[in-house]
């Protein structure tokens, strides 16, 4: 995979641009009222699927706005806007995000910021960098922590277990923040600006690129009982450190019991 690197931001930046240039208009409802896509979604998904399989032959595709794929060793896994509600409101915070996933386990990912001009890459064993410059996370300690996280705007159902983990970290770390775009967030962990990140469901379209910005970061990712399944849903948690990592995953077990059915994307 030598050499794509640059190709792949290259094809972020470009969709970064059409996420500038189109106005967000509501196409598809997915399940419930707030989890909707827009046409550029869509558009910009058609655009990098068609450009990502032509740069790497026998590749497959998976992305948000439809996301059947052929098994191959060499999947692309891709989320047009991640923070779409963000974008169709008119919040300046969403960020296209691209990962090259090798037998289960991202080789190359990007997470581009159009509004902020924000580019951040990885690759497997090369570091993570944001605008080219090398990236570090923290060593800030838990009762320090300061620490992002979500309700569970699609899976309402998992919404309380949800807030009780929130409350317990907001008493035992130092503050929250909620940004609303799951890769960008974690992309702040992996450039020191997060300690502590959680949330209770996403789709591997969230976390696939951000996850290796931040092991490559220095920090740790992990679901609640493996590694993040990068083929279905999972719960996904991200920290600056195995120590903060370990804190997390005993927050969560205690406070669910650790008995959360996260369901699957193939199935209803
Ligand atoms: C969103 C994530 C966000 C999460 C939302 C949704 P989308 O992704 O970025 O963190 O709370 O439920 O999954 O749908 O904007 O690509």
């Amino acid at each position: 995979m030598e050499g794509i690197i640059d190709s792949v931001i290259g094809l972020a930046k470009r969709a970064g641009d059409m996420m500038l240039s189109e106005a967000p208009v509501i196409s598809t409802f997915k399940g419930t009222k707030e989890n909707y896509a827009t046409e550029t979604d869509e558009n910009i998904q058609k655009f990098l699927k068609k450009e990502l399989l032509a740069l790497v032959k026998g590749s497959s595709f998976m992305g948000e706005e439809g996301h059947d794929y052929s098994k191959s060793d060499l999947l692309w896994i891709v989320d047009p806007i991640d923070g779409t509600v963000n974008y169709a409101r008119g919040l300046s915070m969403s960020v296209v995000s691209i990962a090259l996933v090798k037998d289960g386990h991202t080789v190359c990912g990007v997470v581009h910021n159009p509004y902020l001009g924000h580019t951040f890459h990885a690759e497997r064993g090369k570091g993570s960098f944001l605008n080219g410059k090398r990236i570090y996370v923290s060593d800030v300690k838990r009762e320090n922590a300061l620490v992002s996280t979500a309700w569970c705007a699609y899976d309402k159902e998992l919404a309380h277990p949800s807030f009780m983990i929130s409350e317990r970290l907001h008493r035992e770390c130092s503050d929250i923040r909620r940004f609303g775009t799951a890769a960008y967030e974690m992309c702040l962990l992996a450039k020191g600006s997060l300690d502590i990140y959680f949330e209770m469901l996403l789709r591997p379209w969230d976390y696939a690129a951000a996850s290796l910005v931040v092991e490559e970061a220095g920090g740790a990712c992990s679901s609640i009982d493996g590694p993040l399944d990068m083929f279905d849903q999972c719960m996904v948690l991200a920290c600056n450190n195995d120590e903060n990592l370990n804190y997390l995953k005993k927050v969560v077990k205690e406070e669910t019991g650790g008995n959360v059915d996260t369901g699957s994307i193939w199935r209803d």
